[in-house]
């Protein structure tokens, strides 16, 4: 019996780790496969919203669950303190009694064997599995091999494997930048956007990508519209323009669902409706839609705050609400009488904008014979000091 045991911090795992392991599953046709996650002991510093070993965890689930036979192993995880593979050896022949260990590792690991703690009882007890890259020294790793092998008794196979050029490290500062997407399987990048792993921001093309199936082909238009008005409004007053295309992406995911699945999702979400919200369903998708865009993707208080009051606006709004809010207005599709001014005046007085747009707004509505929401009111009754 083989077992194959690939052990790393896989902080996030990423596509060049499950392409090791296909490779290494390749070569090696071992009974089992491990995948072991160290433990990151809690003395050593962890960056900013990583990810706790549990989810690590769960994310290594994600990540390898396309390769057939490998098994992920929280082995180390469950252990305290510092993850010693030596440690884990130990435990596994115990457990296997009599089957042959191989360790999977890449060059660099393989060349800094000798630091390794209790290194030669893990020569005694393993093979080590090497991944040696196309451009790696090949004589310096057979000659290294033959040195182990003939001072130690070590057994050393060495697996050509050309690997994909990226590291952990390097991907959680693309997160941070709103790239690396292409970095990760979807269901591991999906899972640290919603997490907000790695103060990651979300890839905005990913993004649209992923609500496109929400919206009703005729939103699809209007939607683009309010986020390239919402960022150019951003950048135009100083706000986050990232964060202005998310909550504009964003903003009427719920808006094509009927009255009843609104309903529903108020109920999952525990939102109280008044008589006025459950008597008017187009009120409803600002709510459903902030919460919807919270559990899906993991968005900031800010935008699902600007989601949440898009629709009536409110009193003293944020800048991000007060540019999601008017961007909605005016988006390029929008037609109708007045609203160049209301272009206009949106860059040039956000407070004003928003007196104009809700004054407008309720004319409409009254003219329509519709009720004036208390929401819609309070905002109005706030920004008309600024008509
Ligand atoms: O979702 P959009 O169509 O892009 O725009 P929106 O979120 O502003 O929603 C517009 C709808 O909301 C429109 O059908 C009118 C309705 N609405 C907004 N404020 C009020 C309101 N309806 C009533 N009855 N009262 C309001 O105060
Ligand atoms: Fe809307
Ligand atoms: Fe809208």
């Amino acid at each position: 019996m083989r077992i194959a045991i690939y052990g790393g911090s896989f902080n996030p795992p990423h596509l060049g780790h499950a392409e090791a392991a296909r490779a290494a599953v390749t070569a090696l046709k071992p009974d089992r496969f491990l995948i072991v996650p160290t433990n990151i002991p809690p003395h050593k510093e962890l960056e900013e919203n990583s990810p706790g070993p549990e989810a690590r965890l769960e994310l290594c689930r994600l990540a390898f669950r396309e390769i057939p036979d490998v098994e992920v192993s929280d082995l180390e995880i469950r252990r305290e303190g510092k993850s010693y593979t030596a440690d884990t050896v130990d435990i596994l022949r115990g457990e296997f009694p009599g089957a042959e260990l191989c360790l999977v590792m890449g060059t660099d690991m393989f060349l800094s064997f000798r630091s390794w703690y209790r290194w030669q009882y893990l020569l005694e007890s393993c093979t080590l599995a090497v991944l040696s890259r196309e451009e790696d020294d090949r004589r310096e790793l057979e000659t290294f091999k033959a040195a182990l092998e003939a001072e130690h008794g070590a057994r050393v196979l060495l697996i050509p494997h050309t690997p994909l050029p990226m590291s952990s490290s390097e991907i959680r500062e693309k997160l941070r930048l709103g790239l690396g997407a292409d970095c990760l399987s979807p269901e591991v990048y999906g899972c640290v956007i919603r997490c907000g792993f790695y103060g990651a921001k979300p890839d905005l093309s990913w993004l649209r990508r992923m609500t496109a199936p929400y919206l009703s082909a005729d939103r699809v238009a209007h939607v683009a519209g309010v986020e390239s008005t919402a960022v150019r409004l951003a950048a135009h007053w100083g706000e986050d323009p990232d964060r202005a295309a998310v909550a504009g992406i964003l903003h009427d995911i719920t808006k094509a669902l009927k009255r009843e699945k609104q309903l529903k999702l108020c109920e999952k979400y525990g939102i109280m409706l008044d008589n006025a919200e459950r008597e008017n369903p187009a009120l409803l998708h600002a709510r459903t839609g902030a919460e919807l865009a919270r559990e899906l993707f993991g968005v900031s208080d800010a935008v699902y705050d600007a989601i949440r009051w898009h629709t009536t606006g409110k009193p003293d709004m944020t800048v991000l609400e007060k540019i999601i809010y008017l961007a909605d207005y005016t988006e390029p599709t929008r037609n109708f009488s007045g609203v160049e001014e209301l272009r206009a005046l949106c860059l040039e007085d956000l407070d004003r904008a928003m007196a104009l747009g809700l004054k407008m707004s309720i004319e409409d509505l009254r003219e329509r014979g519709k009720p004036i929401f208390h929401d819609t009111m309070d905002a109005y009754n706030w920004y008309k000091k600024y008509n």
